[in-house]
């Protein structure tokens, strides 16, 4: 199938196709060609059913930042010899398994490294302020123009019924398997709460929100400097603790959310201030009062949104996420789970150093 994608964008079957990145929803290749390297993606359809949605987006903020801010760095699809921003694949093979299968391509951007885990607080501050720098540049432009590519992504009140629901309907095996995890995620429900008075406030804003703010959406230069983030397809109006959320959730511990070692998960400060430093950087003064008071329950909404998401996959046998060994789904919600215990531990110490950097006058520049 990838010979007859290629083929419609006017390569020789002769390039060289690698597998490229780790993402759990979409595939993606490395092309090496005659013309230049390239990254295809295939969009996984049974997730984003209206790929001609996500393409919509980036047209419309690509030039809204071409007309704006013409020095920005936006990778822009390549079109295809018809002139398209997709290309639909007909038919379905062992290494493309969806029946729709829709690809795009984009130009590799030369001399750019992409990062799996945060491994100095530099990176975590560039990669922080690559995403608010993002959202700062798009704050003129008109964030419900944007087509909701997946209706209710991020909507926590949404995910923690899907929770409740596969508690009723879901694997009664795996359910008895998980007594002790679905009472501590149970516990935890004032998250919900909180999220449902955030959505009730009038000082949060809706705006442009990358909504997958994980380290490998960032392009890095090789002096470490960040260069633009990529994946654009949950790009829809959003609030600000859905990005800055995830750079927590992802950052901020050493290990990933698929270490099944739970005594290596860790909240490392200097990171913590790194990403309010880099964020701060670019939206100090787009955000209010009241949603830099939120900072510190930004992590603590994506961690508990990301343990609920993985456990309503085990317990609806894994559906979603797919698993690579049988109890997958549930570890990647144990690991979650035991992210947000150390997180809401050091929650004291978190404000302290959000409120001391996210001052309107401690504006310092690295
Ligand atoms: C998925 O495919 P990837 O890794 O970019 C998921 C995110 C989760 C993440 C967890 C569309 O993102 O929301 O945080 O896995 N994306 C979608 O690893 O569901
Ligand atoms: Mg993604």
């Amino acid at each position: 199938m990838l010979d007859q994608v290629l083929s419609a964008y006017g390569f020789s079957p002769d390039c060289e196709i690698i597998p490229h990145g780790s993402g759990l929803i979409n595939r993606t290749w490395r092309i090496r060609s005659p013309k230049g390297d390239f990254i295809l993606q295939q969009i996984n359809s049974e997730v984003f059913t209206d790929p001609a949605m996500i393409a919509d987006n980036i047209e419309q903020v690509a030039s809204y930042l071409s007309t704006h801010f013409p020095d920005a760095i936006f990778p822009r699809p390549v079109l295809s010899l018809k002139g398209q921003p997709l290309v639909r694949a007909a038919g379905h093979d062992a290494t493309t398994p969806y029946n729709d299968a829709w690809f795009r391509l984009y130009p590799f951007i030369g001399d750019s490294v992409t990062i799996d885990v945060a491994d100095t607080p530099s990176q975590a501050y560039e990669a922080a302020r690559k995403f608010g720098e993002f959202t700062r540049l798009l704050s003129g432009f008109p964030a419900h123009n944007l087509h909701q590519t997946l209706p209710g992504f991020h909507d926590l009140s949404r995910r923690y019924r899907d929770f409740r629901k596969a508690l009723d309907e879901g694997s009664a095996l795996r359910i008895r398997r998980s007594g002790q995890l679905i009472s501590y995620l149970e516990s935890q429900n004032i998250i919900v709460s909180e999220y449902e008075e955030i959505r009730a406030n009038k000082e949060f804003q809706s705006r442009v929100t990358h909504h997958d703010t994980k380290i490998s959406n960032v392009l890095f230069d090789p002096q470490g400097k960040g260069i633009c983030v990529i994946d654009l397809d949950t790009m829809m109006p959003g609030y600000f603790i859905s990005d800055v959320g995830d750079m927590l959730r992802t950052y901020l511990s050493p290990v990933s959310e698929e270490e099944k070692d739970l005594t290596l998960i860790t909240v490392r400060e200097s990171y913590f201030q790194a990403i309010v430093e880099g964020y701060m950087q670019e939206m100090r003064d787009e955000l209010t009062a009241t949603e830099k008071e939120a900072f510190v329950y930004a992590g603590a909404f994506m961690m508990y949104m990301q343990a609920l998401r993985f456990l309503t996959d085990y317990l609806n046998d894994d559906i979603y996420y797919g698993r690579r060994y049988e109890d997958h789904n549930y570890v990647r919600a144990l690991n979650q789970s035991m992210l947000l215990r150390r997180y809401n531990e050091l929650s004291p110490r978190l404000k302290a150093i959000t409120r001391q950097v996210a001052a309107p006058s401690s504006s310092t520049p690295r």
